[in-house]
């Protein structure tokens, strides 16, 4: 038996599936991994160096034109059959979808999103206050820099409503992604999709999820700090592989 036919098998036969997506689950959509070299107006940036509250202190401009860029990029992109495959899977087994991804592509494909650990692309607020404000107009063609719009409440400038490195997870994102994994138990299913594994604590996911039991499996072209965790590693792109494993 093939082990996308087995793990197909395991899904079906499972009384739950926790899935957890990273940034290959978009890559067949047209949006760069943060593993993926910046290009063009970015190439001189690396993405974790811009995703922190010291890039924002230091150039808010720069911070705030890269993240209208990427919400413009995913607004054009499409879902992909990778997430097509997800929302289906979803009619047919329980299923708890946790994503890093900060866009919105897997709800556009129809699926319900348990936890966005790490926030979205197209929720902003007050720096100071914390006020939620409106998505701003988003940039028909990047720019280097943008200076981003003040909070009408204060002196606190916009910012998008993403975790950034060394900021604490939405406290309700991780109950509930902890949660979804603590209920898994021998015969369920974690689909680890798409992500390299490096950063806590949403990495620290599928180990819990081996520890309850669960088969944990990675659907990823390459291997990563996942892969020794893995029951069953599927060596494959988002894309080309979660459509198989629909009963
Ligand atoms: C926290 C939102 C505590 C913003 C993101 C030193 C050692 C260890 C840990 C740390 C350390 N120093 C700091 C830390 C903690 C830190 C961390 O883990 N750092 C890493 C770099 C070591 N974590 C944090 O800071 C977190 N917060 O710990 O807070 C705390 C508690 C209380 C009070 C205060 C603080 C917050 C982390 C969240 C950061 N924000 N995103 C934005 O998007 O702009 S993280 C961001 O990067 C993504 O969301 C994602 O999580 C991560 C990228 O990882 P992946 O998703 O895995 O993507 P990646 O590009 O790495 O890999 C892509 C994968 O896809 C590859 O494997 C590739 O092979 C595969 N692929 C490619 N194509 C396809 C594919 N797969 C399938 N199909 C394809 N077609």
């Amino acid at each position: 038996m093939t082990a996308d036919n087995e793990v197909r098998e395991r899904v079906a036969a499972a009384a739950r599936v926790v899935v957890l997506a990273g940034a290959g689950m978009s890559a067949e959509s047209g949006v760069p991994t943060f593993r993926d070299a910046h290009t063009g107006l970015w190439e001189r940036f690396r993405a974790e160096d811009l995703a922190t509250p010291e890039a924002w202190q230091q150039q808010p401009d720069v911070v705030w034109a890269w993240y209208l860029w990427r919400a413009g990029l995913v607004r054009a992109a499409q879902p992909h059959a990778g997430h097509r495959a997800l929302a289906s899977l979803a009619r047919r087994v329980p299923l708890q979808l946790v994503t890093q991804n900060v866009d919105d592509l897997h709800e556009r494909a129809g699926s319900t999103v348990t936890a966005h650990l790490h926030g979205s692309l197209f929720a902003f607020r007050c720096d100071t206050c914390s006020a939620p404000a409106p998505v701003p107009a988003l940039l028909p063609e990047p720019v280097a820099s943008l200076p981003p719009p003040r909070c009408p409440r204060g002196d606190g400038l916009v910012r998008p409503d993403v975790v950034w490195f060394g900021e604490a997870l939405p406290h309700e994102a991780w109950r509930a992604s902890s949660d979804a994994v603590a209920a898994l138990r021998p015969g369920d299913v974690m689909l680890v999709v798409g992500t390299s594994g490096l950063v806590v604590p949403a990495a620290d996911l599928p180990v819990a999820a081996r520890r309850r039991g669960a088969t944990v499996v990675e659907v990823n072209p390459h291997e990563t700090a996942v892969s020794d965790v893995a029951d069953v590693v599927l060596r494959g792109t988002a894309a080309e592989l979660l459509p198989l494993l629909v009963p």
